[in-house]
């Protein structure tokens, strides 16, 4: 595997499951195969978990690892080409790359959305001149539009939890006080139309996902409507997308304190079919969730996140086996 982006980079998704559950039953079988091999981790932004999860499932794998935050002691890059450098920042991204690249075997980057310019983020600008300038395998680690080792550590949980062969998966947006991206609806949304399930989005209007990824999938704005008889609920904030209004890209749309009723609480939860609770973390309770329903026994952030190293482990033993 040399890029990590899209469901369809694991090829039969069946295959990749089972593979989930081997790595399981003994994470340590292969560590022969990350023998004097480097993985490096890059941030542009924030972690907790795909810091952690990636680091254990490289050491998992025998792998070496460095994690660099460049927002904390490495110069600051710029990365438009053409640009006159006499700011602040003092290197370029088309220098640093093939730099990086030159230390390693393979690179994981997250680079959120800027939400400077749609067509920017949409296009992939910074993880596509990873892809092409670093000369490694590059898995994304939460790019401007997709966060795939979650959606993978998500696939992974509702296989492991459902009750029934085609379980119905609700996708909500909730409330939150700041702007957050679409990456992790957009690869969510994606993985489930490729899985077998009953997928349903549900959002205010105003925040409908963008086709490439959401495709030709059920939208209900009626939140309590589509919660009837779900089997799984996952929430999650995101931003105006910009698909029909472009100039809301990124945008919150309505002050939040109006729309509290989209938090999910035990009244929602109520019509499901006695639904399990899915969230990515980190998560602002009583903004997106109310503490009972996260803390009750039907809530899974727990297992998703741990499914983490199980999904990057997938990826990294993938792209050892293919360098
Ligand atoms: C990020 C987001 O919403 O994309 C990361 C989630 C994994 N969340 C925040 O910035 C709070
Ligand atoms: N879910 C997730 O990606 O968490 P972090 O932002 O903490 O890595």
């Amino acid at each position: 595997m040399k890029v990590f982006q899209h469901v369809t980079d694991l090829g039969d998704l069946s295959v990749a499951l089972a593979e989930a559950q081997e790595v399981k039953r003994d994470r340590y079988q292969w560590q022969h195969l990350g023998r004097n091999k480097t993985a490096l981790l890059i941030f542009f932004n924030n972690s907790l978990r795909t810091r952690l999860s990636t680091q254990k499932a490289a050491m998992n794998l025998g792998m070496n690892v460095i994690v660099l935050d460049v927002n904390q002691g490495a110069w600051k890059l710029e990365t438009e080409r053409g640009v006159i450098m006499d700011g602040d920042k003092s290197e370029h991204l088309l220098e640093a790359i093939p730099v990086m690249g030159s230390y390693c075997d393979v690179i994981g980057v997250r680079s959120f959305a800027r939400f400077e310019n749609r067509k920017d983020d949409y296009e992939e600008k910074i993880l596509n001149q990873f892809i092409q300038y670093s000369g490694r395998p590059v898995f994304f680690m939460e790019s401007a539009t997709v966060h795939p080792l979650q959606a993978f550590a998500d696939l992974i949980t509702i296989e492991e939890h459902k009750n029934c062969a085609r379980p119905k998966v609700v996708l909500t947006w909730a409330p939150h006080p700041r702007a957050l991206p679409q990456a992790v609806p957009n690869s969510f949304a994606e993985w489930m139309l490729a899985a077998d399930v009953d997928f349903v989005v549900t959002h205010p209007e105003g925040y409908e996902l963008d086709p490439q990824f959401v495709g030709g999938a059920r939208v209900e704005y009626d939140q309590m409507k589509a919660f009837e008889g779900a089997d799984f609920i996952y929430a999650k904030n995101w931003s105006c997308p910009g698909v029909t209004r472009p100039e809301d890209y990124g945008k919150v749309l309505d002050d939040y304190h109006t729309m509290m009723d989209w938090c999910v609480s035990a009244r929602q939860m109520a019509v499901t079919r006695d639904a399990a609770f899915m969230h990515c973390l980190p998560v602002r309770r009583n903004m997106i969730v109310t503490d009972d329903v996260i803390e009750s026994p039907r809530s899974l952030v727990i297992p998703e996140a741990a499914n983490r190293e199980i999904s990057a482990q997938v990826v990294l033993k993938r792209m050892l086996e293919t360098l």
